[in-house]
């Protein structure tokens, strides 16, 4: 079933039939409207990417260099909050398959499994954790400390998320973390029996980070984490952390040269995959200008839409120096777990090279605004 899956489209009509629907929606939905996560995937209809023809291109090498250390391909895992709630392997079975695929796994704060646990299941794979900041900066302390120790290499530091978006299907669904057993639910259940004998035969119902009694997400991220976050706080994670360290959420130029200014290495430039602020910039249109004010030597690596390998080479195109996937890869996990995940990263990393092939480009440096034409 997995294997005729042809896009990641197609995934996502697999998850969509195997999971919950709390747990569909909680991963396909976004803030308010909406408004922000649909035109972050229809920019890409927009760009047009340019053949070079009898360019003598007969391959095409994906790898590359991010954050000081090699990447087999262009594209990373992106943070992701409950991942346990859309398959019972959730961050293992995410990591493991970054590791075969030779890719940084990003590990969120909210995630379902422990920082100790990630890094047993992918000793040699590349780890980023992300950061939100604690009400209680101890615990953002001991955290950080953790991530250093067990072997993560990045921190990624998302900074868009002060207070929980406004994700209105999870609202009209009740979605509550972990799941409360209603009519409702146990309705939905009867149709994905395999969904429900996985996660109450593992221990999935318990989160790493959460007390066992349920909730609804606004108000588990708005009791945890501070919303009077700033840029000295930023400073302070800075001197606390040695590795490479990238602030997540940034839209703007004047954010982006502060970002800079307070000694960040690179940015993740992110409306957050329109799950915060509906009506935020995009961030592929964010590119360029954030790359004009922070100059060719500070990484830049972009996420929010990519549903494609032809996203991607549009992204590294524009400005991106590398690019996260957060749904494309949620859909993979809930189609087939750790395989499922395999699957979505190999079909992105076809297209990816494809489209290469076909645009005369023999490496990722060779991806330039020379190769792409936005059509209004
Ligand atoms: N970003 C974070 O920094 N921390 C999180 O805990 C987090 N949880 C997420 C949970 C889900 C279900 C999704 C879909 C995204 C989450 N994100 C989180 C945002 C992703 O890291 C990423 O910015 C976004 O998914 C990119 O957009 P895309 O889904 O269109 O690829």
């Amino acid at each position: 079933r997995l294997a005729a899956a042809a896009d990641v489209w197609d995934l996502r009509t697999i998850a969509k039939r195997r999971t919950p629907t709390a747990a569909f929606d909680y991963v396909d939905g976004a803030a308010g409207r909406e408004i922000t996560a649909t035109r972050a995937r229809q920019v890409f209809h927009s760009v047009e990417l340019l053949p070079r023809i009898l360019h003598g291109t007969a391959h095409s090498d994906l790898s590359t260099t991010i954050a000081g250390a090699p990447s087999a391909l262009p594209f990373g895992i992106a943070p992701t909050g409950f991942t346990r709630f859309m398959h019972s392997e959730g961050e293992i079975g995410g990591s493991r398959a970054a590791q075969k695929a030779g890719i940084p796994f990003s590990l969120s704060t909210m995630g379902t499994r422990s920082i100790e646990e990630v890094a047993a299941a992918a000793p040699e794979g590349r780890k980023w954790f992300q950061l939100y900041l604690w009400k209680d900066r101890e615990k953002s302390k001991k955290l950080v400390e953790r991530a250093a120790a067990a072997g993560f290499d990045t921190l990624l530091v998302t900074v868009d998320t002060p207070v929980a978006g406004q994700r209105l299907r999870d609202a009209r669904n009740g979605m509550k973390i972990p799941p409360e057993l209603t009519l409702k639910t146990v309705l939905d259940a009867s149709y994905r029996p395999e969904w429900w004998y996985n996660f109450l035969t593992t221990d999935s119902l318990k989160f790493a980070s959460l007390s066992d009694t349920s909730a609804d997400l606004p108000t588990i991220i708005n009791s945890m984490f501070d919303s009077s976050l700033d840029f000295e706080d930023l400073r302070w994670i800075r001197e606390l952390w040695k590795g490479k360290l990238f602030v997540k959420g940034v839209l703007t130029t004047e954010d982006a040269a502060k970002a800079k200014a307070a000694g960040a290495d690179g940015l993740v430039v992110s409306n957050h995959g329109g799950r915060q602020l509906d009506r935020a910039p995009i961030a592929f249109e964010a590119l360029s200008e954030v790359r004009a004010e922070v100059g060719p030597e500070m990484e830049i690596i972009m996420d929010s839409g990519i549903m494609s390998g032809a996203d991607i080479v549009a992204a590294l195109c524009a400005g991106a120096d590398f690019v996260l996937i957060g749904r494309a890869y949620l859909y993979g996990l809930m189609a087939g777990g750790e395989e499922g995940v395999s699957r979505a990263i190999e079909l992105l990393a076809k297209e990816v090279e494809v489209n290469m092939q076909l645009m005369g480009a023999a490496s990722i440096k060779d991806l330039d605004e020379s190769l792409i034409r936005r059509r209004s």
